[in-house]
């Protein structure tokens, strides 16, 4: 972790007649934030509850032609003093350092999150790992794991009882179960007549689970119980780096992906009918890298604009094909008590296809990322750490 700047303020000015508020860093930089912006975001007691800390007032509160009709730095902060009104606030620097929004680092086009850390098959050698055990009694480790699971969008866990359920006792780390039409959790196991083709002994491709639901599942653990099977390894791939290499290697084929929808479905043993649509690539309004939806078995029929179907197909192939990639893949073997993680809209998951006379079976179920980060940037909080 590369050691925090502490943010000092030199300097504050008004600039555009009161309109703007200027700071002047100590570390050289400069940021600009509007008098707006600066009293909708006041942290004092009349402008956000001091409990739970949400916001009082609502945007036809201000006055939008409000203006800054003082500031300076003191110990605490810079002071800001509005008109009209008169109000009088003070913000802390570190919160108006993480805050700045004026041209500040701002990834490029198609680039993920800051914290996001693309891999390839070299992470193989380093898989981020913990023991269930040391999960549970350690809340350092538990976030270094977490962090892990921010940062490279899966990781890896040993130890946790070979028996059903207990991956829904994993999930209470972080989270929550979300319950589908699968169930709470789901055994993964080949199955006559069965209604999914993970329920089957074939290979499956490297795929995003339940892409025909929204929202879409974030997280998913797959729990080994069993693996006397010949086969069945786990096979996973980066979605972002994928993106990425297709990015650099075709840009208008990631561009193809990004901007039309592509329709999924599933029909299940008639019980379900699940169907939406999501861009295979999904960018923020922004342009960050914001999801990867990919699952052949569950697309459905594309209805991209008649003169761009040949082009999008070329895409799409392209990038199945950067997925089917052997240095972008890493490849391992589920052991019983072993258990892995992934973010659902950014690591494909896959496996080889087994024996299926022999006894594999898994147990999985679906989570939400949002927790999880929540439940992580609490343990930070607690631990005094900055985000890792
Ligand atoms: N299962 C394992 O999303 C999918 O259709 C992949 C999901 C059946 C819950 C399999
Ligand atoms: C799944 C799946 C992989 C496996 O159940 O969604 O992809 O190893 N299973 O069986
Ligand atoms: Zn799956």
């Amino acid at each position: 972790m590369t050691p925090a700047y502490e943010p000092r303020i030199d300097r504050v000015e008004t600039a555009e007649d009161g309109g703007v508020l200027a700071v002047q860093w100590s570390d050289g930089s400069r940021s600009r934030y509007h008098a707006l912006w600066l009293r909708d975001n006041a942290l004092d007691a009349a402008t956000r509850d001091p409990v739970g800390g949400q916001r009082l007032i609502t945007v036809l509160d201000l006055d939008p032609d409000i203006r800054i009709a003082g500031a300076s730095v003191t110990p605490a902060g810079a002071e800001v003093a509005f008109q009209p009104g008169g109000h009088r606030t003070t913000f802390a620097p570190a919160w108006l350092y993480t805050h700045r929004y004026d041209a500040h680092n701002r990834q490029g086009w198609g680039a993920p999150a800051p914290w996001v850390q693309v891999w390839s098959s070299g992470l193989a050698d380093m898989l981020p790992a913990i023991d269930y055990g040391t999960a549970r009694a350690d809340k350092r480790a538990l976030a270094d794991w977490l962090a892990a699971v921010r940062r490279y969008g899966f990781a890896t866990m040993r130890g946790v009882r070979a028996e059903p359920g207990a991956i829904a006792e994993v999930v209470t780390l972080f989270g929550f179960v979300r319950e589908t039409n699968y169930g709470r959790i789901f055994d993964v196991r080949s199955q006559v007549n069965a209604a999914n083709l993970a329920y089957t002994s074939l290979p499956l491709p490297v795929h995003t689970d339940n892409p025909y639901r929204n929202p879409v599942p974030t997280l998913q653990l797959l729990h080994c119980l069993a693996t006397d099977a010949e086969g069945g390894d786990s096979i996973l791939v980066d979605g972002f780096h994928a993106a990425q290499v297709l990015r650099a290697e075709a840009a208008t084929d990631f561009e193809l992906l990004t901007r039309y929808s592509a329709p999924f479905a599933y029909r299940g043993a008639g019980d379900v009918h699940l169907e939406t649509a999501s861009p295979v690539i999904r960018l923020s309004p922004e342009g960050e890298l914001a999801g990867i939806r990919f699952n052949s078995r569950s697309a459905g029929p594309l209805m991209v604009p008649f003169d761009v179907m040949r082009a999008y197909y070329g895409a799409y192939r392209r990038f199945a094909a950067v997925l089917e990639r052997a240095v972008l893949r890493v490849r391992f073997r589920m052991a019983p008590g072993d258990l892995f993680i992934v973010d659902n809209e950014r690591v494909l998951h896959g496996r080889t296809g087994f024996d299926g006379f022999g006894s594999r079976h898994l147990q999985g179920c679906y989570a939400d990322r949002d927790g999880l980060y929540s439940t992580l940037a609490v343990i930070e909080a607690e631990l005094g750490r900055a985000a890792a």
